[in-house]
């Protein structure tokens, strides 16, 4: 299924008149605007192939109609989110959930789409069929030495088949840890696993990242062998300079302040990208901006405050992903209300009167520190980052589009009801 862009153009046009209207106002509040529009057409955050399905907990899936039955039906949904938002061009696969065969047949589909491939996914927190050895008590930390051998072939393999898409980056994330007092012994499990990551941080070719991501708990509920920042951020630091820590929103402890983590990670220049999403309770995987927009706000504040610090491309200097998925939602309505949210916290952060700020910082005058960074978050930015589409071909209202052209349905006619997309 395509979206045809005179459909695209006829519902802007629509469109046009109010939101002209609302630019005008966006920018008699802002004052210079150009910049941040530019910023806003060039930022794009790449989207995860697992959350093109409903996705399921551990009580139940209810899939949804027309999900994407293989890779391709995937790159193509991709590829409707995009042309609706121009703010989608990439998509971040999960191996072994996504098994490209035809390597070249995939890259053009993804190509036609105008998609990149972000930062491969490797799995070693289910075991396959046809496994050998079974990764029930860990991965890379495993007390056993042909259990770590699998797992760092696998994740070699990842890497080989990113490299055959022409994707940059590999992202680790380990469900390894322990369930009870006394299971592990946390120097060996460190010790293994940091020998494993070095084993596959030395396939990795000269121009590739690698992405250790962090979770303070669940599979295991006790201990998490890459459970935090800083123990991310120590894994990474004796690897060497392609490797970085991944944050994940929902992740952390309860109450933790991300920012300040993103804030420092960026200034140790061991900050790699993001999985967005949001949460009230742990690794809830909600829409981005959908609980905590302040919070999201406040992360592309120290974002945009460090990169631009440090010289750094916005768009291109880190990994920008999503990792959400639902029991409830269209998946496709869901990433781009995601999508959205990101883009609305990334136009507030630079809206930020950055030198007011900086003034007030050194005159210790709380107040207005505050008030500058609640005055651009409670500016309403939303007509910026549709004349970002706009100006980029997009449409206005991506869910509105969405909704009008019937594209679900048009999904489910083309693949049928009963599909289930592989994934979490
Ligand atoms: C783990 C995680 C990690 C996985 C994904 C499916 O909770 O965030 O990024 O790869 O979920
Ligand atoms: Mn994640
Ligand atoms: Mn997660």
């Amino acid at each position: 299924m395509l979206i045809d862009s005179n459909k695209i153009a006829s519902h802007n046009e629509d469109l046009i008149k109010s939101h002209k209207n609302k630019l005008v106002f966006t920018a008699s509040e802002i004052g210079e605007t150009e910049n941040i529009i530019q910023k806003l057409i060039d930022f794009q955050i790449a989207i995860p192939s697992w959350a093109l399905g409903t996705g399921g907990t551990r009580f139940g899936r209810f899939p949804g109609g027309g999900e994407p039955r293989s890779l391709e039906e995937k790159i193509e949904d991709v590829g409707l989110l995009h042309t609706l938002n121009n703010a989608s061009g990439a998509i971040s696969l999960h191996i072994p959930w996504d098994i490209p065969t035809d390597y070249q047949a995939i890259k053009n589909l993804a190509a036609q789409h105008n998609l990149k491939f972000d930062a491969v996914n490797s799995n070693t927190f289910q075991d396959q069929a046809g496994q050998a050895h079974s990764y029930k008590f860990g991965s890379l930390q495993n007390v056993n030495k042909a259990v770590r051998k699998q797992a760092i072939a696998h994740n070699i393999e990842v890497i080989q088949q990113g490299i055959a898409l022409g994707s940059e980056s590999l992202t680790v994330w380990l469900a390894d840890g322990s369930c009870f007092p006394g299971q592990l012994n946390f120097r060996k499990a460190y010790q293994n696993t940091l020998e494993s990551l070095e084993e596959i941080y030395a396939a990795l070719p000269s121009n590739w990242k690698m992405y250790l991501e962090y979770k303070c708990a669940e599979p295991n509920f006790y201990s998490t062998t890459v459970a935090d920042w800083g123990q991310s951020y120590s894994y990474v630091k004796k690897l060497g300079g392609k490797a970085f820590t991944l944050v994940d929103l929902g992740h952390h402890l309860p109450n933790a302040n991300i920012e300040q983590i993103v804030s420092l990670l960026l200034m140790e220049e061991k900050l790699g990208g993001f999985h967005f999403n949001d949460s009230k309770y742990g690794d809830d995987d909600l829409t981005a901006g959908a609980l905590k927009p302040y919070q999201l706000f406040l992360i592309f504040n120290e974002l945009v405050e460090g990169m631009d610090a440090r010289g750094m491309n916005h768009a291109k200097d880190l990994g920008w992903m999503i990792d959400a998925s639902h029991n409830v939602k269209d998946p496709m309505e869901d990433l781009l209300q995601s999508v959205e949210g990101i883009m609305v916290a990334y136009a507030q952060a630079l809206s930020v009167d950055r030198k007011a700020l900086e003034i007030a910082q050194n005159e210790n005058d709380v107040v207005t520190s505050q008030e500058i960074l609640q005055n651009a978050f409670r500016t309403d930015v939303r007509a910026l980052v549709a004349e970002a589409r706009l100006r980029s071909g997009a449409a206005l209202n991506p869910v509105g589009l969405y909704r009008d052209l019937a594209v679900r349905k048009g999904l489910i006619t083309e693949r049928g009801f009963k599909t289930v997309a592989t994934g979490l």
